[in-house]
């Protein structure tokens, strides 16, 4: 294929560097809009700078997105921080034992919820909690049916492979015949939470009593095959190595190749606040823009990269646009408690469609609002007030 100039040029650039000749090899291929290995990916978290990383995985953001940056209008619905698992890395949920310091929501409120947002222009419910004895699976059904009545247009993307994968085994039901029950109640999309690191080693480590990589992986495919869509995670930036990263990102784009029913992939950074592992430092930011990078290089067959800014802090949200990163989240409008509590700096997350477009264009992208699957709900034009100096909070 004939290159471009501003290809040639990269070319150029990455020749004059030590060890040039195998980010060569992997700007060819990425050029040619091939596929890298798990070793290319390894050397990239290994030797590639954070500069040389974001161009990279810029050139491949733009080509996919060009300078489109996409946000929704959301808000999440916790059920209940009663769980009956144990993560070490969790400052959210309290166990069954200790239920009194919990809560557990009833479905007329979580309706009244629902109905919280009657006239408001959002899009989407996104519903995950802990994950509690006494809710199982006709209580969801008839939940999701009861938001479906009174509110057929809004998109129901709801419960992690962890919360589905006990109420499927309480119910005696396979993962097929639990999925499309949900399915026809109306649950719509699967978000991607509870996949942490798949390698059996860390997962021991950090959250040896909930399901394993093959059983998440299985509940997406199901979903998939229903013609569902679901999201995919990784918490990183613990007690992992840059391989555990690339083995969980390798399962995740093997499944994807075989259903492609992954919309967006999302890394999520370990915070460490009121949780078991507070002996664990954060990563770095320099680290977080890279594990960006990487994943937009590796995970070639995800459309979307989000960065989750209630968990990264607006700022850091912002600059991860020039890393890769095409998709922001939503406007949350305060309604999650896991990261505030886990220690983000992000206490109350709540941000107006005009602070997210603002912040997209100071970033120098094209702010557009979707719906969960992606479908344009409306684009902005770039903030002529978005100058630098413009105060994100
Ligand atoms: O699986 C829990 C993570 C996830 C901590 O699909 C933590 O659009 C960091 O699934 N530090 C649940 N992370 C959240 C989730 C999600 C969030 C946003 C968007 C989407 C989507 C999905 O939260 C858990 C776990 O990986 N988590 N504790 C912590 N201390
Ligand atoms: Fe329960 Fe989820 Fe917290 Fe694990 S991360 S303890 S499954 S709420």
């Amino acid at each position: 294929m004939e290159q471009t100039i501003k290809e040639k040029g990269l070319l150029q650039l990455i020749n004059n560097l030590p060890e040039g000749k195998i980010f060569k090899s992997i700007l060819e291929k990425i050029i040619d809009d091939q596929r890298i290995t798990d070793e290319e990916g390894l050397f990239l978290f290994e030797k590639a700078s954070p500069g040389l990383s974001a161009t990279l995985a810029n050139y491949i953001r733009e080509k996919k997105h060009g300078n489109k940056t996409y946000f929704n209008r959301n808000f999440h619905i916790e059920p209940t921080n009663v769980c009956v698992f144990s993560c070490k890395f969790c400052s959210y949920s309290r166990l069954y034992a200790h239920r009194d310091e919990g809560w557990a929501l009833t479905k007329e409120q979580m309706m009244d919820i629902v109905k919280s947002y009657d006239g408001k222009a959002v899009t989407e419910v996104h519903i995950v909690g802990g994950v509690h004895p006494k809710m199982n699976l006709d209580f969801f059904c008839d939940f999701i049916s009861q938001i479906k009545q009174h509110r057929p247009e809004l998109h129901v993307k709801g419960f992690t492979a962890v919360e589905l994968d006990y109420m499927f085994h309480k119910a005696k039901l396979s993962v097929k015949e639990g999925m499309k029950r949900l399915h026809e109640a109306g649950l719509q999309s699967l978000p991607g939470g509870g996949a942490e690191i798949f390698a059996p080693e860390i997962r021991n480590q950090i959250c040896e009593d909930k399901v394993g990589a093959e059983g998440w992986l299985k509940i997406h495919e199901e979903a998939h095959a229903l013609g569902m869509h679901t999201n995919a995670t990784m918490l990183y930036g613990h007690v992992e190595n840059y391989g555990h990263r690339i083995d969980h990102m390798s399962r995740l784009r093997n499944l994807q190749d075989k259903t492609h029913g992954f919309n967006t992939f999302i890394p999520l950074k370990f915070r460490n606040k009121n949780n078991d592992m507070s002996h664990v430092s954060e990563s770095s930011i320099i680290e977080d823009m890279k594990m960006y990078a990487v994943a937009r290089i590796y995970m070639d067959n995800f459309p979307h990269l989000k960065a989750y800014w209630p968990m990264l802090g607006r700022q850091n949200a912002q600059l991860s646009l020039s890393f890769g990163v095409d998709d922001m989240d939503g406007t949350i409008d305060d309604s999650t408690k896991i990261y505030s509590m886990a220690g983000s700096e992000e206490q109350n997350p709540a941000m107006s469609t005009d602070e997210l477009v603002l912040l997209i264009s100071q970033a120098g992208r094209e702010a557009v609002e979707r719906d969960t699957l992606y479908n344009v709900v409306k684009t902005y034009a770039n903030k002529k007030e978005a100058t630098f100096n413009v105060a994100l909070n």
